[in-house]
């Protein structure tokens, strides 16, 4: 198949034949100084003026996509990229499975559809925002770039999400478009939609933390909404899912190394006690791994849930691989086990399929969460080391669903407030363990070094030296 190039000659690079559309050309030329002056803003603070080793799309093929290249942040070519459409490509799933997909929004689904994207775009710049700090804490050049290439990525995910709503969404599309610079994380009057996004990442184990949790959200939504019947949202997020990878490998491998590190450090002066020497002690390690996976599990809703039930029965939002799933498609019948509260106790019951889908998503990214532990696991246990990092139980420190109305323990009993009270530093970062992560985050930007709690990477990016120079210094 010929490769869909990118034309970069376009003040907006696009695979959508934006030329040919002057009004929505347009529309977007005038957002794009506003999305720039976002960037300036609420984006990586300092840097802006470095040449960052960063890969841009050329193509949107599987292959050779990606071109590596040194570039001034600000000058990233953010645009418009669709995945190849897919010949007579059909609805999946839900009642009208079997129907040609749609080129256009159907009428009776625009107000769901725009919800959907434009909680799905809002996650791309509030993320960009929680990192804005940290490039000045980096524990390596390695390091920095690869925030860097995170950062810019969530820029063009914004872009895609945007070009949806111009495209497709009339003014109201536009209103969200430009709603989409004016919230902030965190900020108590405009904050961003979904709880996650904002939390603060005031450091490098929980921007690993967040690559390895919050960003598997972004896969597992993205590959739902990637099943959608409205075409150019499949297409885009087919596209975005490639790029979305490398975000996830940054925070596997990032927290693989420091595993490796603090493992090396016991060794090295037989103890648990490892802060002393700079490295982050496991039980650290595990406190935050519990913060981030209960705040993404968070993020695919209500066990039980009608919005969801309604998104795959209009086919707006398929299931994790629905073309792989050994059934009907329509789910009118089928049943789900969901794990929930009832009363005092942790209980599975049976519940009509279709209104379980926010939990059968969540159950896969479970177990794909589960692949990551057992890989720092083997780390721990290669170094000789008896200790084994956990995901906590599902209902742990949940603010959305039926667990949100409990106090559950990492192990799953259900509790009541004065044990959490009394023992919640056990379990989740207190302020004198961000106070100690903070005092470690020293910043190293000599070529080839890394700081002293996280061991350097196996290799490079794009088949550089680890001691190349992947952000320049002058
Ligand atoms: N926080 O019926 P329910 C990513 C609301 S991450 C606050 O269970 P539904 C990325 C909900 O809106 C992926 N509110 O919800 C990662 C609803 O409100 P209404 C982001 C929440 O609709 C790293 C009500 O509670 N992708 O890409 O079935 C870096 C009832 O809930 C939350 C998407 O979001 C929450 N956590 O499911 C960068 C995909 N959860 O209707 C990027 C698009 C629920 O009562 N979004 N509520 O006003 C969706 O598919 C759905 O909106 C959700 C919620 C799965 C998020």
């Amino acid at each position: 198949m010929a490769r869909e190039r990118v034309d970069y000659s376009e003040r907006i690079p696009n695979n959508v034949g934006l030329a040919e559309n002057r009004r929505l050309l347009r529309a977007l030329e005038e957002w794009q100084p506003r999305f720039l002056d976002w960037w300036q803003e609420m984006g990586p603070l300092g840097f802006q003026t470095k040449d960052v080793y960063l890969r841009t799309a050329i193509s949107v093929d599987s292959q050779g996509w990606a071109h590596f290249d040194y570039v001034k942040m600000p000058e990233y070519r953010w645009g418009i990229f669709l995945a190849e459409p897919e010949p007579d490509r059909r609805i999946a799933f839900g009642a009208q499975r079997g129907q040609p997909v749609w080129p256009e929004v159907p009428g009776e689904y625009r107000g769901v559809l725009r919800r959907l994207i434009v909680t799905q775009g809002d996650t791309e710049p509030a993320s960009v925002e929680q990192q804005r700090h940290l490039g000045r804490t980096c524990p390596s050049l390695y390091d920095l770039r690869n925030l860097f290439q995170v950062n810019v990525e969530e820029g063009r995910h914004l872009w895609a999400m945007v070009y949806l709503l111009h495209a497709h969404f009339g003014r109201d599309g536009r209103e969200e478009a430009e709603a989409m610079l004016q919230r902030r994380s965190g900020d108590q009057d405009r904050p961003r939609i979904l709880g996650a996004f904002n939390e603060k990442t005031p450091d490098w184990l929980s921007f690993f933390m967040f690559t390895y949790f919050t960003d598997r959200d972004g896969k597992y939504q993205l590959a739902s909404l990637a099943e959608s019947g409205f075409d150019p949202l499949s297409r885009t997020c087919r596209f975005m899912l490639t790029e979305e990878a490398h975000h996830m490998f940054v925070g596997e491998t990032g927290l693989g190394r420091i595993v490796q590190r603090t493992c090396e450090v016991m060794r090295e002066h037989g103890t648990d006690d490892v802060r002393r020497f700079g490295a982050i002690d496991l039980p650290t390690i595990q406190k935050y791994l519990n913060f981030h996976y209960s705040v993404s599990l968070d993020l695919f809703g209500s066990e039980v849930s009608t919005n969801a039930a309604n998104f795959y029965t209009s086919g707006l939002k398929g299931r994790f691989e629905e073309a792989k799933q050994n059934d009907d498609h329509a789910l009118h019948d089928a049943r789900y086990g969901v794990t929930q509260l009832e009363g005092d106790r942790v209980v599975t019951r049976d519940e009509p399929a279709l209104t379980t889908l926010n939990e059968r998503l969540r159950d896969d990214y479970i177990a794909d969460c589960q692949r990551g532990v057992d890989r720092w696991n083997r780390i721990i246990k290669q170094a000789g080391i008896d200790v084994e990092l956990r995901l906590p139980h599902r209902g742990f420190h949940r603010a959305i669903g039926s667990f949100a109305e409990a106090r559950v323990s990492p192990d799953g009993r259900v509790i009541g407030q004065a044990e959490w009270d009394g023992r919640h530093h056990e379990w989740l970062p207190v302020e004198a363990d961000e106070r100690f992560v903070q005092s470690l985050m020293q910043p190293v930007t000599e070529r080839g070094k890394f700081v002293s709690w996280i061991a350097p990477p196996p290799r490079g990016i794009n088949g550089q030296p680890i001691d190349f120079e992947y952000v320049r210094q002058v």
